[in-house]
């Protein structure tokens, strides 16, 4: 039974008991309840209504086996999920991930962050989230081709434009949306919006492609105007080089940065001259074209390439852009050491809990739920378009997905705005998602 808990200790036990060994899960709870139950405990009209309780409790896990054959002929068997969090302020969003490391505890933190995020866009979504345990690296297209169809044939059943709506995550790009998407209007027989990030052919948005990259620069330059500093002239240190760091060193490089790093799961490459514009058109190809890896850069353009996370570079910005976990306590040191500015998290949930503590009480910092929204934000304009059967102009996207983000920095200051006038931008995105699902939460009955 869960009862309304106004300390964070019995909170936590409870959650804890009733998920074991969902250590992600357990760190994304942890940080929201510290800043939302003090506020629950200031204002009364969201007391004794258990709204975190409610809120920790997925509304439905769907878990699924997907059984396809590889090119060799052998039958393979994979789990997939879709965890449909909450629709308090809208149908279910989130992406899809692929990646041998997804689990439940995975993608139950990345569907509890999504419902946040979501309403930080001030957009009508919901959070949700869902995945698989295949491991796309290396399949042919085929391969993938067959695992998306057979993943789609049970999904289908549980999705719609006004029910829930995949996109892609970490191996769910342009490619398996197509897929995934293709098979699914086969067997509804209809052509709606449920899905986005699709192809520019067949419904996408324009600008999706490089919307979470493109948001989390545009955030930082939220953060730094707070300073009376711009982007122009800072290096900058990424991880990651796919969708979102590909595109996040893109906006860098307009807005006058100088990019140092990119990263995969087999290492770094530091370029101290900085990746421009050429550079990233080469990284484009070699990752979304050809799907090779990032030491290749260091061969093609004679730099340095190193095994490891990049967070040793000496950089003013810093921006995490591939995966849970990636940086921790001790990297957070060396970055503040160095005389890091301002971090603004790309991926989700970047910073293990130690490293995020001291990034808060010592640099500008944006946890991924507000500073990486700007993805989830143009699906959510995908959607718009689907509905009103109109595409919108890359500068009207770009134009709004700038609105967008600027909103949520506003709302981090309005709720994160300490006594001594700093901004904690953890406790303001965390606040400022909760207000509004909470309120929703409240109006619609005991459900
Ligand atoms: P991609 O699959 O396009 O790229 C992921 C990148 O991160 C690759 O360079 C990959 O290297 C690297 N990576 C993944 N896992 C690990 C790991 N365990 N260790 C080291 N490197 C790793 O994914 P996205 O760019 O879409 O997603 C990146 C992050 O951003 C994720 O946290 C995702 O949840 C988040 N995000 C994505 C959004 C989107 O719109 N796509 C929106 C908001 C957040 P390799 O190829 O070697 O695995
Ligand atoms: O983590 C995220 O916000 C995403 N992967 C994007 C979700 C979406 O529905 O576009």
């Amino acid at each position: 039974m869960m009862k309304n808990c106004s300390d964070i200790e019995p909170f936590m036990a409870g959650l804890l008991k009733r998920n074991p060994g969902e250590s992600e899960f357990h760190n994304a709870v942890q940080e929201v309840a510290s800043d939302v139950i003090p506020f629950i405990n200031e204002n009364e009209q969201y007391q004794g209504e258990c709204l975190l309780e409610r809120l920790t409790e997925p509304d439905r896990i769907i878990s699924f086996r997907v059984s396809w054959k590889d090119d060799l002929g052998n039958v393979r068997a994979n789990r997939a999920w879709r965890v449909q969090f909450s629709n308090a302020i809208g149908p279910y969003k989130g992406g899809m991930r692929f990646h041998e490391t997804v689990s439940q505890s995975v993608l139950k933190f990345l569907g509890f962050e999504q419902i946040f995020k979501n309403s930080l866009t001030g957009l009508p979504m919901g959070g949700g989230k869902g995945g698989s345990n295949f491991n796309p690296k290396g399949k042919s297209d085929d391969e993938v081709m067959r695992f998306c169809q057979s993943l789609m044939t049970e999904l289908h059943r549980y999705i719609g434009p006004d029910t829930d709506i995949p996109a892609g995550d970490i191996g769910v790009g342009a490619r398996e949306i197509g897929y995934l998407f293709g098979q699914y209007r086969r067997l509804s027989n209809t052509f709606t919006g449920a899905m986005t990030g699709k192809g520019l052919a067949f419904g996408g948005s324009i600008g999706r492609k490089e919307a979470t990259g493109y948001g989390a620069v545009y955030f930082m330059r939220e953060m730094l105007k707070t300073k009376d500093e711009t982007i122009e002239g800072k290096t900058a240190v990424v991880s990651g080089s796919g969708n979102v760091a590909l595109y996040c060193i893109e906006k860098i490089i307009q807005l006058g940065g100088k990019p140092l790093t990119a990263s995969d799961s087999g290492g770094f490459i530091h370029d101290p001259e900085g990746i421009d514009k050429e550079k990233l058109e080469w990284l484009k190809d070699l990752k979304e074209v050809r799907r090779g890896r990032i030491s290749e850069y260091a061969e093609e353009f004679g730099c340095e390439f190193h095994e490891g996370t990049p967070w040793g570079i000496k950089a003013d910005l810093a921006f995490p852009c591939a995966t849970q976990n990636e940086l921790n306590e001790s990297d957070a040191k060396t970055l503040i050491n160095n005389g890091l500015l301002a971090l603004a998290e790309g991926a989700n949930m970047p910073c293990e809990p130690e490293a995020q503590h001291l990034l808060r009480n010592s640099v500008l910092y944006a946890p991924g739920k507000a500073s990486n929204a700007g993805g989830v934000a143009v699906s959510g304009l995908e959607q718009s378009q689907n509905s009103l059967r109109i595409s919108w102009s890359l500068i009207e996207v770009d134009e709004r997905l700038q609105t967008i983000m600027a909103g949520i920095h506003e709302k981090c200051s309005r709720y994160g705005k300490l006594d001594d006038g700093k901004i904690d931008y953890v406790k303001g995105a965390n606040i400022g998602g909760f207000v509004k699902v909470g309120d929703a939460l409240r109006q619609c009955g005991v459900v």
